[in-house]
């Protein structure tokens, strides 16, 4: 039979093309190096970088295919206009690195600004011209550089002062506790919220800096700054604000005793509970110079928190997207609740005209009770609600400041007259990671699932990975952390976040090496579950492993080790037997806990080795490779029963750890996959009994045997135990447990942790693999698995090297695929031959497989091979639109 009609391949051609262009214009990404690639530690020109040493990033692109990057020179200057390198030329470097490249000019100073630009030479020695400009500025990296004490006595503070003369450039560094809003000349600096990022506070602060060049004038200036509770529960302002004028002058404003201090219309305020703003108490012009402050009184010294300072190198929390009600019901008079279609994390801002002192009540909810009303049930004791006492002088705006709740669903009371869809909107507000992947395929469901673990995920980055938004909890249990890394890795830009995070669980470790379930560590215990410890050395390897991070190996080799050698030092034969709190949690099948607790004990030696391996520590990688044989061996004895060929109680999760890890030897392998089958496929009908550990492995290891098919029945069940199931439910962010619950326990309805699945969407449905051995992109392994029904699937993701897109379409006898693989990438795409006859493979028109031979030619392709059951195409980098036809 003929191949299928060509119309219909060109039209799906057509729509890959679109969709990719589609893409690429999006991202603004033009010129030989996107000018939003120019990064430094992972941030695009950020202020406040407390390193020594940076690195920078670029993405070179190139309009040929099998291109690569040979040599680099970086200019970076103080000077705006970046000509000359006078803080560092590097020269012509020859080298293919254009990710963590260090820093080697002059040493940097305190309060600095650097401009930077770079070109590149590709493989055949052409230059490309100089990218545009990016900046990055120091933070204060002494802590002598600090002139000002910690402040307080009151929630608003002011200061004014001369500036005499023009202002050339000002950085403001405000490390305001809990949470701070620091106001200039009337106006609010920057578009952070929440600020500072939480902390283990006696051990670090993180302080914020601000370019307000703009914000200030010659002669009288004031600043004013707003603090709330947050999560260290007190207030407390350390600011510096450096001003450099024409003519080379610097000054400094700093907090002291002549700052003033009044408690000002934030009259309560709680992360849990809400925020009460009673505008009457409102003083207009406070954060403007002339202001009269009679009845301030001066600001008290406080004592700040007792950890060092650090610059916040992340991401700042802002309001992301806003959210127009869907409806607004009246389920009693004057009870008016808002539905805004999703649950997210964040408030509400509110609009309404009305008498002075009326008082509108804002409660928060993921749930309705039957007869319309908000259910809070599930938020425990957090209160959720925030009051707005009106001021009475026209329309006011509003919404809070030092508060977030997790909702869907907003209760209006107390609102004067009847409110309209205009009076509530919804504000979505989590850490500022942008957006890095995308993945879409044929099978709503999936859609469907995409969505909820992409809401769940974002709105649970409040500057840690939270288990929840909602409840009295919130907090950064590591268990969840862990489970969803790879997952956030794909969909988002997390290295700078993850690099902080890191730093804090680093920040709990004691010195008999144990670390904490939560980190900063209010709840849970120390030590950790291993499962929620393991986050320590899985995060770090992930930074590794998709991003190419070695600093943070070389940085984290010594507290990892310690981790591990407690670990060691709580083992009995070899396993951690008595050693676990929550194991496989909230698992429909219990799976003891010890196994658990073993398997990682294991995989974080297995790190430790790997991690010594990349360091060039060879003898400690094979003490540790040695180590993590024997408690292979351990694990196999303890826990395999040759009777049943199951591991531990042969619950899906026992036997999906052995085999995920190969803790199986070869001749156990095979039952131990027969019985997770049959526990599946059959015992089950194709629905998961796991928790959240469980999960995580499991869909990874039926692709590796060979069964995607399974997985995706999996995947895209709907009914209980399922991701579906949810979705059916009602879901828009995943859910903390299987079960549809709405009570007073634990059962939040946004709790990101079986959201591991994302990842499995973009290695085994859209394609997209790291190479076993080579990090972060360099090498891929395109190998989308095309099961059942399933007829197009495609993800994209913007790596640290560059965008690796794997879009496919099949047909009945013929195949479309998209690929496009970074500069200085090399990728394998493997399609399969569909048991097809007469197989033809070609690239834009130009045939690469014919009469079972590789034809060469097409550009960029670099050779196909036939395996029994697939072509692999190897290639340079590019963009390919591969068609396969066969009878
Ligand atoms: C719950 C948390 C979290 C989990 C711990 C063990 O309180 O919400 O998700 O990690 O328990």
């Amino acid at each position: 039979m003929p191949f299928a009609i060509p119309v219909k391949a060109l039209i799906v051609i057509g729509l890959l093309t679109f969709c990719f262009s589609l893409t690429r214009a999006a991202a603004g990404e033009e010129g030989p190096i996107a000018p939003a690639a120019l990064r430094c530690e992972y941030l695009i020109n950020p202020l406040g970088i407390d390193v020594q040493l940076p690195r920078l990033f670029w993405i070179p692109r190139h309009p040929g295919r099998g291109q690569a990057q040979t040599a680099y020179q970086v200019i970076v200057s103080t000077v705006p206009s970046c000509e000359k390198g006078d803080a560092w030329d590097s020269g012509k470097v020859p080298s293919a690195a254009f990710t963590h490249v260090v820093y080697k000019g002059k040493s940097l100073a305190s309060d600095g600004r650097y401009y930077w630009k770079v070109r590149y030479w590709d493989k055949d020695g052409q230059e490309s011209p100089y990218s545009a400009v990016a900046s990055f500025g120091t933070g204060l990296l002494t802590k002598g550089d600090w002139q000002g004490s910690w402040i307080g006595g009151a929630n608003q503070l002011r200061k004014e002062f001369d500036v005499p003369g023009s202002v050339v450039r000002a950085t403001a560094y405000v490390c305001g506790l809990g949470y701070h809003e620091l106001r200039i000349n009337g106006r609010k600096a920057g578009s952070n919220v929440l600020d500072p990022g939480w902390t283990t506070y006696d051990t670090r602060a993180l302080y914020v800096a601000h370019d307000v060049t703009s914000m200030l004038k010659a002669g009288a200036n004031a600043v004013g700054v707003m603090l709330g509770d947050g999560w260290f529960k007190g207030k407390a302002l350390l600011f510096q604000l450096n001003i450099e004028l024409a003519g080379g002058k610097t000054m400094s404003v700093v907090s002291d005793a002549t700052w003033k201090a009044m408690s000002g219309p934030v009259v309560e305020d709680s992360v849990y509970n809400g925020e009460t703003y009673d505008a009457r108490l409102e003083m207009p012009g406070w954060d403007e110079p002339g202001f009269a402050d009679k009845g301030w009184t001066k600001a008290a010294a406080v004592a700040g928190p007792r950890g060092v300072l650090s610059a916040q190198m992340m991401p700042p929390i802002r309001v992301m997207d806003t959210l127009v009600p869907l409806k607004m019901t009246t389920p009693r008079p004057d009870v008016y609740v808002f539905d805004m279609g999703q649950n997210a994390s964040g408030w509400a801002r509110l609009r309404v005209t009305g008498a002075r002192g009326a008082a509108v009540k804002l409660r928060f909810a993921e749930l309705l009770y039957s007869d319309g009303m908000i259910n809070q049930e599930n938020l425990r004791s957090a209160r959720a609600q925030d009051v707005y006492i009106l001021k009475g002088e026209g329309e006011e705006a509003w919404e809070p400041r030092f508060t977030y709740h997790g909702f869907r669903y907003v209760e209006v009371t107390g609102f004067p007259g009847v409110p309209t869809a205009d009076s509530i909107r919804g504000r979505v507000v989590h850490s500022s990671v942008r957006q890095a992947g995308s993945f879409a395929a044929s099978k709503p469901v999936l859609n469907g699932i995409q969505r909820i673990v992409t809401w769940g995920q974002k709105t649970n980055l409040h500057s840690i990975p939270t288990d929840c938004n909602q409840r009295d909890e919130r907090m950064g249990w590591m268990g969840d952390a862990q489970g969803t890394a790879e997952e956030a890795l794909m969909n988002f830009d997390m290295a700078a976040f993850y690099t902080n995070f890191i730093r804090d669980i680093r920040d709990v470790q004691d010195a008999a090496g144990t670390i904490t379930d939560t980190v900063p560590h209010i709840w849970g215990s120390r030590p950790a579950d291993p499962a929620w410890g393991t986050a320590y050395p899985l995060l770090c390897w992930y930074m590794y492993r998709y991003c190419g991070d070695t600093r943070i190996l070389e940085e984290q080799y010594p507290g990892l080790k310690k981790y591990v050698e407690f670990l060691r030092s709580k083992a009995e034969n070899g396993l951690l037997l008595k050693y676990s709190y929550y194991g496989d949690w909230v698992a429909v099948d219990k799976t003891p806990g010890a196994i658990v607790s073993s398997f990682y004990y294991y995989y974080d030696v297995k790190i430790l080795s790997d991690i010594a391996q990349v360091l060039g520590n060879a003898a400690e990688a094979k003490a540790y490779a040695k180590l993590a044989e024997d408690i292979k061996a351990a694990f196999h004895k303890e826990y395999f029963d040759p009777k049943t060929g199951n591991y531990a109680n042969g619950s899906q999760t026992a036997n999906a750890l052995a085999l995920f890890l190969e803790l199986a030897p070869d001749d156990a392998r095979g039952a131990a996959w027969g019985n997770l089958f049959d526990n599946l496929a059959y015992k089950n009908a194709s629905h998961l009994t796991t928790g959240i550990i469980g999960t995580k492995y499991i869909m990874e290891v039926l692709t590796r045997f060979g069964n995607s098919d399974l997985a995706y029945d999996v995947a895209t069940q709907t009914t209980y135990p399922s991701w579906g199931y949810m979705i059916e439910n009602g879901a828009t962010t995943l859910w903390e447990l299987w079960q549809r619950r709405e009570g007073p326990s634990m059962n939040s309805h946004n709790h990101p942790m079986f959201g591991s699945v994302g990842v499995w969407f973009y290695k085994a449905l859209a394609g997209i693999n790291l190479d076993p051995q080579v990090a972060a992109f360099e090498k891929i392994r395109l190998e989308p698995q095309m099961v059942r029904d399933l007829m197009f699937a495609s993800g994209a993701v913007d790596t640290i090297r560059g965008r690796v897109v794997s879009a496919w379409r099949r047909e009945d006898r013929s195949l479309a695929m998209e690929a496009v693989v970074p500069v200085g990438s090399e990728a394998e795409i493997v399609l399969p031959k569909f048991n097809l006859r007469n197989i033809v493979l070609s690239e834009g028109g130009k045939v690469v497989w014919a009469d079972k031979k590789y034809v060469s030619g097409a550009e960029g392709v670099r050779g196909v091979e036939e395996t029994a059951s697939a072509l692999v195409i190897k290639a340079g980098s590019g963009r390919y639109v591969f068609e396969l036809r066969g009878e």
